[in-house]
């Protein structure tokens, strides 16, 4: 790329081609400048007294990190400033009301994955920007069709801040020395069929018929109904396999399986699936809960779980194939009835 573009010039260039597009880029370098503060100290680590051990018990009754805490009061510093008319943070129960005559709402999830961090794997931070609506609670509300812009921040090796907006997605660097992010990809495309699947595999007796039997297909490769040779990635962080899904294709799940809470899956609808679905839309791919577009569900409750199912078109339209619009059996067998040639396919 000839010209160094960042993100704030992105902005300024997005401003005038959507409605609200200046409060947009004002949001949006928000979480911008929080990115930057939270990439330096997730860098620094224990020597900036993060330890990545237990925080408290946040919104949902999920143990949090000490760094869960610091993020969620980081990104809020940071957005207060913002023309928001709400923001909703996985750490709270409720939404924190900014100014109800603001044009535009967020939900955020301040640092996910945030268990990695011990371990020194990439973490991220992940946001959903929509207009506000009739009243500022009802926003929430809406499908995910009304996101006007989302995106998530990789802190890894580098950190990636990965922008879906006017229908388009692009990928930013952190030029750490300059403290702005930088554009390193334009108008990125999610590859159509890339053979290469991520799940967590040890879930396997847990999970319902269709995806085990998508699975099961996967890893018989050239032999089986797929007929190729599938390769497995599993980093347990949303934001690193959703970056690797942009970059070189494949299809990601964490499916509802049949633990005691994992019945509507793992991952949070408002702040987690839908920025996903929206990048991985805009960019080419789907994302599915094996039977609806997730982009289509509106959420029942602020801290609702669903399963998703994202990525390559060819890998998400299989997976969904598979399903059929049949309900979830949490029968913990190989049910022949969700086989590959069983009685409904
Ligand atoms: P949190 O929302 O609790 O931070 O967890 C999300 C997450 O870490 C995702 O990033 C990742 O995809 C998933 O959980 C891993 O879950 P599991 O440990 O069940 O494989």
């Amino acid at each position: 790329m000839d010209e160094r573009m960042t993100l704030r010039s992105h902005l300024d260039r997005c401003a005038s081609q959507a409605p609200h597009g200046i409060a947009m880029g004002e949001v949006i370098e928000a979480v911008a400048v929080a990115a930057i503060e939270m990439a330096a100290l997730i860098a620094d680590g224990p020597l900036a007294g993060i330890t990545g051990r237990n925080g408290g018990i946040n919104a949902d009754g999920d143990q949090q990190k000490d760094i869960d805490v610091i993020a969620d009061e980081l990104i809020r510093r940071a957005l207060r400033g913002a023309p928001l008319a709400a923001i909703l943070s996985e750490e709270t129960p409720l939404p924190e009301i900014l100014n109800a005559d603001a044009p535009l709402c967020i939900a955020i999830d301040p640092l996910d994955g945030s268990a990695n961090l011990e371990n020194n794997i990439s973490v991220g931070t992940i946001f959903s920007i929509r207009p506000t609506g009739n009243d500022v609670l009802s926003t929430f509300f809406e499908p995910g069709t009304a996101q006007c812009a989302a995106g998530f921040v990789v802190y890894g090796p580098q950190t990636t801040l990965v922008l879906a907006l006017n229908a388009r997605v692009d990928i930013f660097i952190l030029d750490r020395r300059a403290r702005e992010f930088v554009l390193s990809a334009m108008k990125v495309q999610v590859a159509p069929d890339t053979p290469e699947f991520a799940i967590n595999a040890s879930n396997r007796r847990h999970w319902y018929g269709p995806v085990r039997a998508y699975i099961d297909e996967c890893l018989a490769g050239t032999n089986g109904d797929r007929g190729a040779d599938f390769n497995m990635r599993w980093i347990g962080s949303l934001v690193a396999e959703s970056l690797r899904i942009l970059v070189r294709g494949g299809v990601f799940l964490y499916p509802a399986d049949a633990r005691p809470g994992y019945r509507e899956g793992r991952l949070r609808l408002l702040y987690e699936a839908h920025p996903m679905a929206l990048v991985m839309e805009w960019a080419g791919g789907a994302a599915s809960t094996g039977r609806r577009r997730i982009l289509e569900l509106g959420a029942r409750t602020l801290h609702q779980r669903v399963p998703l199912i994202m990525g390559s078109v060819r890998g998400v339209r299989d997976v969904t194939a598979i399903h059929g619009g049949i309900e979830p059996m949490f029968d913990n067998s190989d049910a022949p009835l969700f086989a590959r040639r069983g009685l409904f396919l």
